[in-house]
Parts: C-alpha cells; structure tokens; sequence
C-alpha cells in the first residue's frame, strides 16, 4: 500500500516515463483526495487510487489515408477507455498536431471526475489522432475520418463507448464518423454525441460547454453577492467554447473584449457582440485557425504572438487549451485586479499558476466549469434511448440545473468557512461516487 503522495507520484512517473500532462492531471486530483483517502481504509485497501490511475483500456491504431495529391498519409489515431465504473466510456476525440498518448490520457483521467460530478450515468474516456484539420479541404477531412471509424468502431456501440467532439472535431467530422459507423455496423444508433438534429443530435449540445462555464461563472459571482452584469470579462480561443460561452455573456450583460488563436489575440474594447459573435463561426469555418482577420473586419487591435491575460478584466475564461495560462499569466491577471478565474479549457492553467491563483482570487478548475458540454451530450444519449428530442427549453433548463448542483458539490466539499476551494471540491466531489461504484463492483 502506498503511505505517502509522493512515493504514489514517483511509482506513477516511473510506470508512465516521459507523460508530462498525464502526471500534472493526476497530482492535482491526488493532492486534492488523499486526506479524504488516507482517512478511508476501505478505499486503501481496495486500491482505489492505485486503479484509478490505470486506464481500462487503451486502444492505439495506424489510420492510413491518401491526400488530395494522391499521397499516402499516416496517422496514429487512439482511444483511451479510462473508466467505467459510472456508465460507458464517455467523452471527446481531439484531433490536432499536439494530440500525444500523455495529452489524451490526461483528458481522459478528468473527463472520468467530471463526468461524475455531471450526475449522469457516463464513465470516462477520450480518444483522437495527431491529425490537423489546419488546411485540410473537405474531401481529405471525411476520408480521415472514415479511415479512423474503420478501426474505431469495433471498440464502440451506444452502451460500450459514446465519443463525441473536442478541439478539431466538430458536426462535420462527426457527421463523417458517423456515417462511416452506421455504415460498417449497419445500425442507426446514438454511437456518438455532438450529431446533427435531423439525425439524433440534441439541441443545445453545440452552445452547451460555453453556456454552461458561464452559468457555472454566475453561480461564483452570486456566492460573493455580486452578478456577470456590467463584468469585463477576457476569453481566449475563438471556436466552438468560446463562442457558446460569449453568446450567453452577453445575453447576461457582460462585456467580453478578447478572444485569440495561435497567431495571438485580438482587443476588441467595444466589446464582442452582436455580428461579430457570428463572424466566430465564419472564421472557425475557415479551417485557418487564424483571429487576426477579425480586426479588418471588426476593428479593435491584434497581439501578435501574446496571449490575453495582460489586458485588465473582472474575470477570465481561458476557452482554448491546456496550460494556457502560467504563472506570470496569472500574476498579470491579479494585478490587474481580475476577481474571478472560471476555466474553461481543460487543465487551461499550470500546475504553478493555479497555486497562485489558489490563494488569491477565487479559481474553479475545468473539469466542473466546462462540464455543461458532456452533461448535455448525456443528455442526448437519453434522447436517442428514448427516440425522442426534448425541446431547446427542456434542455437548457436541464442544463442550468446540472450546472447549479455541480456548483453546490464544489462548496460542499470545497468549502472552509468563508472561501470555497473549487480545486478540492470538484476533485473531491468526482471522486466520492467512482471509488463508490468501484468498490461494489469488486476487483475488476
Ligand atoms: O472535454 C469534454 O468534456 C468534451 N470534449 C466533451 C465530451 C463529450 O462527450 O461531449
């Protein structure tokens, strides 16, 4: 039995060399529940931690393709089955030149917790491939696409496996898995989330990771008696999260005045709004991954190369990738007089910068910020169970609520009087229900 956290992280780095993001993913949940587990015999002897850290299943694949030249492509494509112990494997596919087995076994241990804390009955799992959609027409993108679900899909089904999108993949590349599974197995059924709504997707999924950052950034607002109304707030990235989470800002009367991409970050102090919200999906649809174009149509100033955090806002939202906000990002931000972190990219801050943000602002993590968007994808496997599709009320409302509770499990657990640890009680509140479920499963 491991007695101490630091022998359980030396044994976990020297089984796993070299996974960089994996480690910080698994420290930060295991800093936050060992208390919790040292206190708990039953979970010690059962292992629970030890398991937890050992994928169920990790699945790597070639996925060969010819490009429009009639070249022969290669790619590596994955999934990683991390745990079941709550319902299906459940959870995103990532395509992207950074995409690593270290990167999606660290969003595959989140996603695990953060399924959990939705309340639905959905395990953890993610997958995807070094494949860049960057510059990619349409024709390549769906024979990538097929490729990947000729192999994927005998991993699969509606009660084994539900992947859905993530950065790279949107209703295009879904559409084409999609097409390809029901092809191979001959059967229409809610194998994958993110679908579109003639064909069993569910409204709402789109919007629902942004909107539910920024329901879950409300709930932290009005802890502290104050509302998003009249905020300034500073986003990063420009697709999918972004977008969903700036549309429901300013329907609460924020004002957002950044957003960026590889190439840098655009300030926009007049606030983004109204036509240039739409313009969003225009330059996402570009498949450019650029957001300087914005300032030529739009106005306001680019930084090239330079990420947000410098411009002074009430609250940040990083919305784009892991580790996108370090240490001296995160000074910037409390100088500056930033009240409020709510992250809404994965692991979007250092190891260092959420110390730091810790114990001076209040700071919630992204597995219970961004966790509106596979709620919702939950909430479309049960539409597709019962061949139904619930209004866009019905959904949004279900939204709000799962928001609201995730909200409450964090103070629940993270609370110390007067401040609310979101780190502890997100991983806390995660972890109570798998170890729970793991444990009456036996030693499996
Ligand atoms: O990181 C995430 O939670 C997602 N990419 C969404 C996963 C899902 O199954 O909807």
């Amino acid at each position: 039995m491991k007695t101490d956290i630091n022998e359980f992280i030396a044994d976990l780095e020297k089984r796993t060399p070299g996974e960089k993001e994996f480690h910080q993913a698994v420290e930060e949940v295991i800093g936050s529940v060992w208390e919790f587990y040292e206190k708990n015999p039953r979970y010690q002897k059962a292992k629970i931690l030890e398991r937890m850290v050992e994928p169920e299943r990790v699945i790597m694949f070639r996925v060969p393709w010819v490009d429009d030249r009639g070249e022969v492509q290669i790619n590596r494509g994955y999934r990683i089955e991390f745990n079941s112990a709550l319902g299906p494997y459940k959870g995103g596919l990532r395509f992207h030149s950074s995409v690593t087995l270290s990167i999606l076994k660290f969003l595959g241990f989140e996603q695990t917790f953060k399924n959990s804390l939705t309340t639905l009955p959905m395990g953890g799992g993610k997958g995807g491939s070094d494949f860049s959609p960057k510059g990619k027409t349409d024709g390549e993108i769906m024979r990538f696409c097929q490729s990947f679900m000729t192999e994927l899909y005998r991993h699969i089904g509606p009660n084994t496996d539900v992947p859905a999108g993530d950065i790279g993949v949107g209703g295009r590349e879904i559409g084409y898995l999609f097409g390809q599974y029901k092809r191979l197995k001959n059967e229409f059924t809610g194998v994958l989330t993110g679908k579109g709504l003639a064909w069993g997707g569910s409204l709402i999924r789109p919007e629902a990771t942004g909107f539910g950052a920024v329901y879950f950034a409300q709930h932290m607002f009005h802890r502290i008696g104050e509302d998003i109304e009249g905020k300034i707030i500073s986003v990063s990235g420009f697709g999918n999260v972004a977008w969903g989470a700036i549309t429901k800002i300013n329907e609460l009367g924020g004002k957002v005045v950044t957003i960026s991409g590889p190439d840098g970050y655009v300030y926009d102090p007049e606030g983004i709004s109204g036509d240039k919200v739409d313009y969003l999906l225009e330059l996402r649809a570009s498949n450019n991954d650029i957001v300087e174009p914005y300032v030529n149509e739009f106005g306001g100033q680019f930084f090239a190369g330079r990420r947000p955090w410098e411009v002074p806002v009430d609250l940040a939202m990083p919305c784009a990738t892991e580790n996108e906000v370090d240490l001296e990002d995160a000074k910037i931000l409390v100088k500056n007089g930033c009240k409020m972190l709510a992250e809404t990219s994965n692991m979007g801050c250092t190891a260092e910068a959420v110390d730091f943000l810790g114990g001076h602002i209040d700071y919630a993590p992204g597995k219970a910020v961004n966790a509106g968007g596979v709620a919702v994808s939950g909430l479309e496997m049960s539409q597709n169970s019962m061949r139904i599709n619930w209004p866009r009320e019905e959904v949004d409302a279900r939204l709000k609520v799962i928001m609201s509770n995730i909200h409450e499990t964090c103070v629940h657990y993270g609370s110390n009087g007067k401040s609310v640890d979101y780190v502890k009680g997100a991983n806390v509140g995660g972890f109570v229900k798998v170890a729970e479920a793991m444990l009456a499963h036996g030693i499996v």
